[in-house]
């Protein structure tokens, strides 16, 4: 299968991370996609370098043309209100607070931020645009005729949502991907997030819709992030009612059980009658994930890609997280080599 990626994710290189109390070196860095591209050729899988363009429209079928301007502007409101080093916000319109815009960009940076995790640089913008067109591209490449391809998003997208960054994320690349299929003419598509994360945003987004199908295998919300969502009763609205899957996880669950809930997933995928598939691919499950507490090893991601090929859908994946430097090559790789021994 192919891949897709781009240099320009480099423009977005946020200085530090608050995490744990301390400020650390940002866990979602430029090094992840360059060993990933690394392995994957070392592996003998094709890349292709991104050569699409930015078109605003399916975009804006996901996310809210104010929140696009906030994200295009944010920069250089941030320097022209004399503010240095990276735009992060830091108050939050939290409960019993106006839900209503301020003028001013700390002000906004917060109205449409879910976090303090994710920063905003000069070329954040450019990368973020960047991310979404290598996903649009992956999913030409599956309408075009192949079986599956892989997007090397970066940031990754699945914690965004309408209006909110937050969790490294900004644009939801894997729901404009479902969007584009949608769009296209098909039915219904599915969205299946692997990565240790609740894909809050997916599911945000697509809540009360009942053409896209979103699933989820996650650490659960009374231990992880992000804390507020990823509960098995949240299962959807009006239309949406019953095409929304939570699969949340205990700290420690190994292959064994995460398999599971991955048969599960797919139970449910099958039952909806999809015409093609979503992979939100993140491998921060790896058992030395620095920010995560699944105990998954880089054999398991083989045999999650042959389950995932079980399911004989056309299949995007879309990179989200994953940090633990050393294997994350071979951690995303082992996922595409099992899909298509499957
Ligand atoms: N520094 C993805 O895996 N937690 N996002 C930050 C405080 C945010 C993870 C903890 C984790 C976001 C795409
Ligand atoms: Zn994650």
């Amino acid at each position: 299968m192919k891949f897709i990626y781009s240099g320009s994710h480099k423009l977005h290189f946020p200085q530090a991370e608050f995490h744990r109390g301390q400020m650390v070196t940002p866990f979602e860095n430029p090094e992840r996609i360059d060993l990933i591209i690394d392995h994957l050729e070392e592996v003998g899988f094709t890349g292709i370098k991104c050569d699409d363009f930015w078109d605003v429209e399916p975009v804006l079928k996901i996310h809210s043309a104010d929140y696009l301007e906030f994200l295009e502007t944010a920069w250089e409101e941030w320097l022209a209100a004399g503010f240095k080093g990276d735009l992060m916000a830091g108050n939050f319109p939290v409960r019993r607070m106006q839900q209503r815009c301020p003028k001013h960009i700390d002000g906004k940076a917060g109205f449409y931020s879910s976090g303090n995790d994710t920063s905003i640089n000069s070329g954040t913008w450019e990368a973020v645009k960047t991310s979404y067109m290598t996903a649009k591209q992956a999913q030409k490449v599956v309408a075009n005729g192949d079986a599956a391809s892989l997007a090397l998003c970066r940031p990754p997208g699945h914690h965004a949502s309408r209006d909110l960054f937050g969790g490294y994320c900004f644009l939801n690349n894997a729901a404009v991907v479902a969007q584009l299929f949608i769009d296209q003419g098909a039915e219904k598509v599915a969205i299946l997030d692997i990565d240790f994360h609740h894909g809050n945003g997916t599911q945000d987004i697509f809540y009360g819709r009942g053409d896209v199908l979103f699933a989820s295998l996650h650490g659960q919300p009374e231990d992880s992030y992000p804390y507020y969502s990823g509960y098995t009763d949240e299962a959807g609205k009006m239309e949406g009612e019953g095409s929304n899957f939570n699969y949340p996880m205990p700290p420690g669950t190994t292959y064994s059980s995460w398999a599971q809930s991955l048969e599960e997933a797919i139970r449910q995928i099958q039952k909806f009658n999809s015409a093609a598939l979503i992979v939100s691919l993140g491998v921060d499950t790896y058992k030395e994930d620095p920010i995560s507490f699944f105990c998954l090893e880089t054999d398991d991601y083989l045999r999650c890609g042959i389950q995932l090929s079980k399911l004989n859908l056309p299949t995007v994946f879309v990179l989200e997280g994953g940090y633990a430097l050393e294997m994350v090559g071979q951690n995303v790789a082992n996922v595409l080599i099992g899909f298509e021994s499957g």
